[in-house]
């Protein structure tokens, strides 16, 4: 049995988008051809969703929700525990198809698929802590309190980088706070969202609940547009780049929905003087390397102190010579292909921008050559202020700029439009805490001696400023799917007013 086979997908898919009982056939749809970046030939072809189809979507899913929010939450958290169960089960196979159609390597395929389980184990236990505060009301005999009701249809537009972790961010937190979800996953990676679909539709079948769990696979212009546009999904969550998330902010915004933003990042880690490159070194090679640059979260610039720059640039140097680039299902593998010639455009075009600037390449900067989207993971001796170091490529570069006190440095780190993830190497607590206090690090996320990707599930997950400044995953981003609702209930027997006012007396009135 091929891996296909395994997950359910067929060399023809003609189901691409969901109804009430499962697939639905979207057969003689426009064809989406989903492509092996490690070699450029086509794994399989899907029959993409027409507007019409869009239609049944939504509405089977607007009707999901009306019956699922009314299911108690710690029954929901059951159906994701099944959920749970089917990815350990899956985890193999769907951690292969990860590297097979996206291209990051095996291990990281896998540690994707391990996310989803991870979160799926966190939505199970908050299906029981859903809390809302209750408060001291200033009259007497009132009780005041809040309680987080769900939401509704929640649209989830997903990147080609993370193609299934991200759904089970949103997805199964919002299956537990009560809301119905809409997946539209990246052109580049339709099979992840089949493979991921084919396990939702075989819970949902067994479990007499409505499909909550829908899917939509057509063009951002045919269907992701419509459901941006469409005011009966109250929650819009995008993750991709800065640009396209300002657009949907915008439609959005203009119709009074929310969003959860997951924007691009700029990250960058400081190497103190007294760091320990012990830990550095490994930290950055996989920040930088790791899904051939291909994260948010991916480790873009470092900051070194200027006394250490060439002991910090040789140790790089020398540990991107040993990194072994090739088919991402190979167990020596390190680093796999970009996601399409798009991807290695993009690269060379960042690195003759940086050739204007006059940097200094240190390592890498070829394609290379045979089939698959295939480069060198590239080091550059950078300024912060250069206009390419502003901009997120989505591509193993790296800039080693220089600084020289830890004010230079928190300036030159803050001083980029993203603020994703962040990162300092230091054994000076007084370092540490100034890049962790107010005055430091801009950015959603923040360490110590640990690298910027790579977060857990368990913290909130996400960035300011042009990184959007949603939260998803873990710690209460969960209250972004739910709808709160103060209440305030008076058994005094009494009409009193707050804030003391008094407004004559019709006590006696019938
Ligand atoms: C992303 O790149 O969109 O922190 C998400 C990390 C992963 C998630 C990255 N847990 O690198």
């Amino acid at each position: 049995m091929s891996l296909l086979d395994k997950l359910g997908i067929k060399e023809i898919n003609s189901g691409a988008c969901t109804g009430p009982d499962g697939w639905l056939s979207t057969e003689g749809g426009k064809i989406l051809e989903s492509v092996n970046p490690a070699t450029g030939k086509v794994i399989a072809t899907v029959h993409q969703c027409s507007e019409d189809d869009y239609e049944t979507v939504i509405k089977t899913s607007t009707e999901a929700f009306k019956e699922w929010r009314m299911v108690p939450a710690p029954v929901r958290g059951q159906l994701v525990r099944k959920i749970a169960d089917r990815l350990r089960d899956q985890k193999d196979y769907l951690g292969s198809l990860v590297s097979l159609e996206m291209g990051k390597i095996k291990q990281e395929g896998d540690g994707e698929v391990q996310e989803m389980i991870d979160i799926a184990d966190f939505a199970v236990g908050l299906s029981r802590q859903l809390y809302g505060l209750s408060m001291h009301s200033e009259r007497p005999m009132h009780r005041m309190y809040e309680q987080w009701h769900p939401l509704g249809p929640v649209g989830v537009i997903t990147a080609f980088n993370f193609p299934v972790a991200v759904w089970s961010w949103n997805a199964l937190i919002a299956a537990v706070c009560g809301d119905s979800t809409i997946w539209k996953p990246s052109s580049s990676t339709p099979l992840c969202g089949i493979a991921v679909q084919n396990i939702c539709n075989d819970v949902l079948a067994d479990s007499g609940h409505p499909p909550i769990f829908g899917l939509i696979i057509g063009s951002g212009r045919t269907v992701g547009d419509r459901m941006v546009r469409d005011s009966r999904v109250p929650l819009i969550s995008f993750t991709g780049s800065t640009p396209m998330g300002k657009s949907i902010g915008g439609i959005v915004g203009e119709r009074l929905g929310s969003t959860i933003l997951e924007l691009g990042g700029n990250n960058a880690i400081i190497v103190d003087e007294d760091a320990d490159l012990s830990l550095a070194i490994p930290a950055i090679l996989f920040g930088a390397v790791g899904t051939a640059g291909q994260r948010c979260t991916s480790t873009r610039r470092v900051l070194i102190q200027k006394n250490a720059f060439d002991k910090v640039a040789d140790a790089l140097k020398s540990a991107y010579g040993q990194v072994s680039i090739g088919d991402p299902l190979e167990e020596d593998t390190l680093m796999g292909p970009l996601v399409n010639q798009g991807a290695v455009d993009d690269y060379l075009a960042a690195l003759d921008r940086i050739r204007e600037h006059g940097g200094e390449i240190l390592f890498g900067s070829n394609v290379k050559e045979g089939s698959g989207y295939f480069v060198e993971p590239t080091i550059v001796k950078a300024e912060n202020s250069w206009e390419i170091v502003q901009e997120e490529t989505f591509a193993p570069i790296l800039y080693l700029i220089e600084y020289d006190d830890i004010e230079d440095a928190i300036e030159k780190h803050n001083a980029v439009p993203q603020g994703l993830s962040s990162s300092m190497f230091t054994n000076n607590i007084i370092s540490a805490e100034t890049f962790l206090s107010p005055a430091g690090s801009d950015c959603g996320i923040a360490n110590i001696n640990i690298g910027t990707s790579g977060a857990e599930i368990g913290g909130a997950f996400g960035g300011e400023k042009e990184t959007g400044g949603g939260r998803e995953s873990g710690s209460d981003a969960w209250k972004a799917y739910m709808r709160r609702q103060t209440n305030t209930i008076n058994w005094s027997g009494r009409m009193e007013l707050a804030q003391g006012i008094s407004f004559g007396d019709f006590s006696e009135s019938k």
